[in-house]
């Protein structure tokens, strides 16, 4: 799909070939896809419009010497591993995964009662859900920058949110939503919208994609146009659902406003289909806008209804509900047909949708949507200050705080660098404004993008991560599975240099990049945050209530507190274990044979497992996790008497 584009300026005003996809929009979709399976582009970093060559001191960036730490943080959502994952930036090096929704083995996650009570049991003890799909990851704010307390990340499949502290890099809480499918789009606020004193982030939001029957208990099914969609706010300490407003059309992605006043999600199906040809008929969808404080009023004075079985307040968002100004909670702005991506630039003016069918970017002023609310300005629509072609498949924007976008192109597989205040004046119509700066071959079919700091008011232009959906032939053939490619830019100057590919294991989506400074995790855990520590090795011991068994064990390299322990068969065995090592990088493992058991703590950290004792004979527990010189040795013996 890429070709040789000399004239930017043309290419500005000259997209006329390839204008509005719109009915022709399906078999653009399918030659994009298909156009991966073709034969390998030839020339690679170089075959992009930013012929020029890295500069010098761009193409090192990205090999650290050995020793050498990176100047920002990566957060990225692993996909349908259901993880989040950490990277650093420039090198792009992956440094820790924190396994959120679905078990992980390295440190046993879904294994230990902790991890389980976080990621919810059936009352069986079992885990309630192992799969997930985890899409995008926001971080708490303060002041319009990253405050280093919480990510937040969602999953797909099961509607839940996940929270992860930023201290330990753990998950600590997950919630699931009610009442709605396919949750989406996630954002933390940024303020409240009433309290200026609350410059931080206190609410999450999250956007369902897809429309269920309310309840959906088995009523209305052959009823699709009785499905609905909801907008769901969660606290962020207590991760409790606060309310729920119901809309017309889906939500896709979110976007919240710099003053807390707004949040908003693009919508690709206002048309409330079933079937995806449905969901293209109509020619402009929306980004629907909430307004946050009526919402909250409107909750306060008891104006919501509950359903089903869930208690949670639910406002009525829907078009005929809201059509006075004064009194609205919701704007539906019309923007192309299914846009995808919805982004705030970093100097709080606006949001910016993708058009995903349509080749264009709309650009929608927040000040203005905040004059409608007030009845201010009647032409709802008049908030778009911009709608500007920009390539073919628009997706995702970030921003590089010199007033510059830059969008993914699927379809192009490109990154296309644009500026904000000339497309506003190219719409207004000044056609000599040249809004498209600059074009970049990416590899290919890129979906998210980000740039460091894109996300915050402290936007500095460094460099910019894409995640290309399809690798094709930039990596060592592995059988039928490709890495997705995770290419790392540089957007320092005016020219857009691309730095690196990066192989990831599918599927990570979006990410976010920001200073190392940042974030002040801890090492070494303290003591005091676990319930169950056993703070003095002479405290070890079995203990017996009845079947019921405790076991408590302390790991201090290169040995365990019990040299053994005997236990009888049938009994409901609880091991509990802390980590004595207060030495940072000190962890140890414990794995029983044919139990299923392994886990890690690391220093200062107690687990704890549950297990019925259902096979007699000795069990070699052992430390996985290499610790020491005499790690092999390190061992304890459980005996199960028959
Ligand atoms: S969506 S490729 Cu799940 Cu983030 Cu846009
Ligand atoms: Cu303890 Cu290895
Ligand atoms: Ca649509």
């Amino acid at each position: 799909m890429s070709q040789k584009k000399d004239d930017m300026s043309t290419e500005a005003v000259g997209l006329g070939r390839r204008r509005f996809l719109n009915t022709a929009a399906l078999t653009g979709l399918t030659l994009g896809v298909a156009a991966c399976n073709d034969k390998p582009e030839t020339a690679p970093a170089a075959s992009g419009t930013s012929a020029a060559a890295p500069a010098a001191h761009a193409s090192s960036a990205t090999h650290l010497k050995p020793g050498e730490l990176d100047t920002y943080y990566g957060i990225w959502s692993g996909g349908h591993t259901g993880d989040m994952r950490i990277l650093g930036l420039p090198s792009g090096r992956e440094i820790h995964r924190i396994p959120c929704f679905v078990p992980d083995a390295l440190v046993g996650w879904g294994l230990t009662n902790e991890s389980k009570a976080v990621m919810g049991t059936k009352p069986d003890g079992s885990l309630r859900y192992t799969v997930a799909d985890t899409h995008h990851t926001h971080a708490s704010y303060k002041d319009g920058n990253y405050d280093g307390r919480y990510a937040w990340i969602n999953d797909k499949i099961n509607s839940r949110i996940a929270r992860v502290r930023l201290d330990y890099f753990v998950c600590d809480k997950i919630t699931e939503l009610p009442n709605v499918q396919g949750f989406h789009g996630i954002f933390p606020d940024k303020a409240d919208p009433v309290d200026p004193a609350i410059n931080y982030t206190t609410r999450v939001f999250c956007g369902a994609e897809f429309a269920i029957p309310l309840p959906n208990n088995g009523g209305d099914i052959n009823n699709p146009e009785k499905y609905r969609s909801m907008f769901t706010c969660v606290d962020a300490e207590s991760m409790e659902v606060r309310w729920q407003v119901l809309i017309d059309g889906n939500c896709d992605l979110t976007a919240t406003s710099y003053d807390g006043k707004l949040a908003a999600t693009n919508q690709y199906n206002i048309e409330n289909g079933v079937h995806y040809e449905d969901m293209m008929s109509s020619e402009r969808d929306a980004c629907l806008f909430f307004n946050i404080a009526r919402i909250e009023e409107a909750v306060k004075a008891g104006k919501f209804t509950t359903v089903g079985t869930s208690k949670v307040p639910v406002v009525d968002g829907t078009r005929d509900s809201n059509k006075d100004p004064k009194t609205a909670l919701t704007a539906y702005v019309s923007v192309p047909k299914n846009p995808h991506g919805v982004n705030a630039s970093p100097d709080a003016k606006y949001f910016i949708c993708a058009g995903k069918l349509s080749p264009t970017a709309t650009v929608i002023e927040l000040s203005k949507v905040l004059d409608w609310f007030d009845g201010k300005m009647e032409d709802l629509d008049k908030a778009i200050v911009a709608e500007v072609e920009i390539g073919l498949g628009p997706l995702h924007t970030a921003f590089d705080g010199r007033g510059n976008a830059y969008t993914t192109l699927f379809l192009d597989s490109q990154v296309v660098k644009w500026n904000v205040d000339a497309a506003i004046k190219f719409h207004a119509g000044d056609k000599t404004a040249k809004y498209v700066v600059d074009r970049l071959d990416v590899h290919y079919q890129p979906g998210h993008i980000n740039a460091s700091q894109s996300e915050t008011r402290a936007a500095d232009g460094k460099y910019l991560a894409v995640g290309c959906k399809f690798s094709k032939d930039r990596f060592l053939p592995v059988g039928p599975l490709h890495p997705e490619n995770e290419q790392i830019i540089d957007i320092s100057g005016d020219k857009m240099v691309l730095l690196a590919d990066h192989p990831v294991r599918g599927e990570p989506h979006d990410f976010i990049i920001f200073k190392r400074d940042l974030l002040k995790p801890k090492q070494v855990y303290d003591i005091d945050d676990f319930p169950l520590a056993i703070k003095d090795p002479k405290e070890s011991g079995v203990t017996r209530n009845g079947k019921k068994v405790t076991v408590k064990i302390t790991s201090q390299a290169p040995a365990f507190s019990l040299r053994e322990f005997t236990v009888k068969k049938g009994d409901e065995v609880t091991l509990i274990l802390t980590n004595l090592d207060k030495i940072e990088d000190l962890t140890h493992g414990f794995a029983i044979p044919k139990y299923n058991v392994n886990f890690i703590v690391n220093p200062l950290e107690t687990k704890s497992v549950t297990f019925i004792a259902d096979q007699p004979g000795v069990f070699w527990c052992y430390c996985t996790h290499f610790c020491h010189a005499l790690h092999l040795e390190m061992r304890t013996r459980m005996i199960v008497e028959a």
